[in-house]
Formats: C-alpha cells, sequence, structure tokens
C-alpha cells in the first residue's frame, strides 16, 4: 500500500472533532520518519530499567531530545493548529507499548480528571500515533463518541497489576453503544479531547501495539505547576503566550 501523508485538515473533519470528541486521520509523518522513530523507541524499550513495563514510559521527551523532532514537527504543528489554533504549548507526551500477548489494560477514563488540579482551562488535545499497527486484536484505543460533553462520570478503583492507571468510569455511567475502535495502520494517527472517555484492552495478540501520544494545549491555558506531584516543563512550540506570564516554558531543546 502507498504511504501518503496528509497535512490539510478540512472544515468538515474540525467539526467531527468538535461534536464527536475524536477523529482518525491519515499519516503525518514519511514512511522513513516513521521508522526512524520506530528505531528509536525500540532501543528505549530494549534499555528500560529492571521491572519498568513498556506502557510506562511517560515524559520521554525530558530525557529524549531526539523526540522533539517529531513533537515540532511543521507538520504536527499545521495540523494541530487547526484544532486548537496557532499559539500552541507542548503539554506532554507518553509511550504506551504492549508486548504482545502481555499489554497491560487501559481502563475507561478521561484525561481531564487526571490533569484536573494542573490545567485551567481543561483544554487538551492529544494525538495518538500508531508506531505500530494498532487494531482490536492487539489492543486499539477506543472511544466513547460524544462523551466530552461528559464532566460528571462517577470513578471506581481499578486494580494496578493488570491497568495502566487506577481508576475507571464506573459501567453505569458508560454508553457502550457509543464505543468506536480507533483501528490504524502504521503511522496513522487519531486525536482525541481531554474529556473523550476512553480505553483499551490488553494485547491478545502476537504484535506488538506501540503508540505514541503527544498532547497540545492553546495557550491560554494555565500550568499551576505547584499542583503537580513531579517537575514537569512545559514547551510553546508556536505563536505566543497568551496567559499574561503565568506560566512559565521551557526552552525547546537541540534535537
Ligand atoms: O494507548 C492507549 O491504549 C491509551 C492512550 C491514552 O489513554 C491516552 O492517550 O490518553
Amino acid at each position: 500500500m502507498s504511504w501518503e501523508t496528509q497535512t490539510t485538515v478540512s472544515e468538515e473533519q474540525v467539526q467531527f472533532y468538535k461534536e464527536n470528541g475524536y477523529i482518525t486521520f491519515g499519516r503525518i509523518f514519511t514512511e522513513p520518519e516513521l521508522d526512524e522513530l520506530r528505531d528509536y523507541v525500540d532501543v528505549m524499550i530494549e534499555n528500560l530499567p529492571e521491572g519498568r513495563r513498556p506502557e510506562q514510559m511517560d515524559v520521554p521527551h525530558f530525557e529524549h531530545p531526539y523526540l522533539f523532532k517529531y513533537l515540532t514537527h511543521p507538520n504536527v504543528l499545521k495540523v494541530i493548529e487547526r484544532f486548537i489554533g496557532p499559539d500552541i504549548v507542548l503539554w506532554s507526551s507518553h509511550f504506551i507499548s504492549k508486548r504482545e500477548k502481555d499489554g497491560m489494560e487501559v481502563p475507561w477514563h478521561q484525561d481531564g480528571v487526571y490533569w484536573g488540579k494542573m490545567l485551567e482551562p481543561m483544554h487538551v488535545i492529544t494525538m495518538w500515533l500508531a508506531v505500530d499497527e494498532s487494531k482490536i486484536e492487539n489492543g486499539c484505543m477506543r472511544v466513547i463518541s460524544g462523551s466530552h460533553n461528559l464532566r460528571d462520570r462517577r470513578y471506581e478503583k481499578v486494580d494496578r497489576d493488570n491497568n495502566l492507571f487506577g481508576s475507571e468510569v464506573v459501567e453505569a455511567d458508560l454508553d457502550g453503544t457509543k464505543a468506536v475502535n480507533l483501528e490504524l495502520e502504521v503511522g496513522e494517527c487519531h486525536f482525541h479531547d481531554a474529556w473523550t472517555i476512553h480505553n483499551s484492552s490488553p494485547n491478545a495478540s502476537q504484535k506488538r501495539r506501540c503508540g505514541y501520544t503527544m498532547r497540545y494545549m492553546p495557550a491560554n491555558v494555565q500550568f499551576h505547576g505547584a499542583n503537580w506531584r513531579r517537575t514537569h516543563n512545559i514547551y510553546l512550540v508556536q505563536g505566543v503566550d497568551r496567559t499574561d506570564g503565568y506560566n512559565t516554558y521551557e526552552s525547546v531543546p537541540e534535537f
């Protein structure tokens, strides 16, 4: 199959995202760029410290400036701009790689609940990049369409041994009829809103499922860094600050 890149976002796609809280998209990176990223993350996974699972590679860009090649890629910013406007802050990133026949479950959750005390207003878009193909069999992400309009979901604790996070939306608050599997070919991506309820199943297949979540917010969002349990850097990657100097931005490193 030929590898075509897509960097324009139609008005219909923007509307779809606004109405449903997610959208599947094409390939933003070229095939060599994607292969280079996969080679890089393969080495990162090989070198993970004892006991660290490959689903838990959170904020890898703090230690790997190379990843800014992707996080600040002009084509990515061109697409993100269509959804959140021209003043763009890199909020976070995370590799979630599920080993074959072993990956953890990601429980139903809204990212905004986890980040609630840190960001105001809660306005984040996540680009989920398929480093490997991501299908139902190997645990692709699933969303509840339209759930980004809901702020009052109840949560209950789940066991941390098999789940990537510690709590999950209670079943009674999930409209399973609106669940959509976001299957992707290698290099394709999807986007979701901070309030969209999403999950993914363990990987029961013979194929690894590695995704890179690249998270951005408009530059009017205030980051209350003091409420975060660890040091967390944010980066103004396009345009200008809109918080009247409230936010402190780290410089984008050489990559
Ligand atoms: O990779 C997954 O299965 C889940 C990703 C996720 O929870 C997120 O991007 O917020």
